[in-house]
């Protein structure tokens, strides 16, 4: 899955993809690299972010979503909290809908997921805020509290009529964790892939990385492959990354080794 942020503020790639025609050759140089999805988000939810009004984020994302979902490859997920983004990317041809807040921003988001036929992908995040989930996150045991949660929002998504195969579950690596957080979920992610739903893991260039290896986030590639092929590993069957090829080479190999040779491609798999 690979990380199309049109904001001008976005943690690592802000301001590169404002304009619609670098934001669609962008998307068509991730597919050619072996992106299968693109994800494609018009507000930041990095720690202290601006939330942004709707109508802002809908003229940022749709004409984009609009040129992306022309062609049959790579699959449109839309990054966002808001009901109308969803509502209006999904009509413009997305198939995944990408909330962090995991439907609790807007409870609607169920439904339309459920009546469009789309897939979901539900996050954990501490709390309901990006601009507060950084202070001072605690846990009695972030693994099974993110666990419980995600199988919260599961059971609520069913409920609401999303068939249970269109689920998509994410620990939400960096929201509302401290860099030891982020590697207990890694480290014990099989603990969520026994949830039974497909797992993704959006590590890509996040700050848990630049504090072990000291590198700013556009050097954190190499940190980045190492944090996917140990999710790999433990059961990860998609990844959120801004440097596709790297991700897909590695992974390639991640695969031929543990005997896994082929990863969930398909949104509704
Ligand atoms: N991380 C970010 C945004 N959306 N979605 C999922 N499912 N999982 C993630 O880990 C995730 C996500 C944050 O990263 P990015 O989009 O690069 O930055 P920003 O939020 O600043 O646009």
């Amino acid at each position: 899955m690979g990380v199309l942020n049109v904001t001008p503020d976005s943690f690592s790639d802000g301001g590169l993809y404002l304009d619609a025609e670098a934001a669609v050759a962008h998307a068509q140089e991730m597919a050619a690299e072996g992106a299968a999805i693109v994800d494609v988000g018009g507000e930041s939810t990095r720690p202290g972010a601006q939330p942004v009004p709707e109508r802002e984020e809908l003229e940022r994302v749709i004409p984009v979503v609009e040129r992306i979902a022309v062609d049959a490859e790579p699959t449109v997920s839309i990054d966002t909290r808001k009901l109308a983004v969803a509502e209006a990317a999904v009509q413009a041809g997305a198939r995944i809908v990408n909330d962090v807040s995991a439907f609790r921003s807007d409870p609607g988001m169920a439904g339309l997921v459920a009546s469009a036929g789309a897939t979901c992908c539900l996050m954990h995040m501490l709390g309901d805020d990006p601009q507060t989930m950084q202070d001072d996150p605690r846990y009695e045991d972030v693994v099974s509290e993110v666990k419980a949660f995600l199988e919260e929002r599961l059971a609520f998504a069913v409920t609401e009529g999303v068939p249970e195969g269109h689920v998509w579950l994410d620990p939400g690596i960096g929201f509302g964790k401290t860099p030891e957080h982020n590697l207990e979920l890694i480290r014990r992610l099989d603990e969520i892939v026994a949830i039974g739903r497909p797992v993704v893991i959006g590590s890509s260039r996040k700050t848990f990385l630049g504090r072990i290896t000291g590198r700013t986030e556009r050097e954190r590639v190499a940190a980045t492959v190492a944090a996917n092929v140990l999710a790999y590993e433990r059961g990860a069957s998609i990844f959120r990354v801004h440097d596709v090829s790297e991700a897909v080479d590695s992974l390639k190999v991640a695969a031929a080794t543990v005997g896994r040779t082929q990863w969930t491609t398909t949104p509704s798999a």
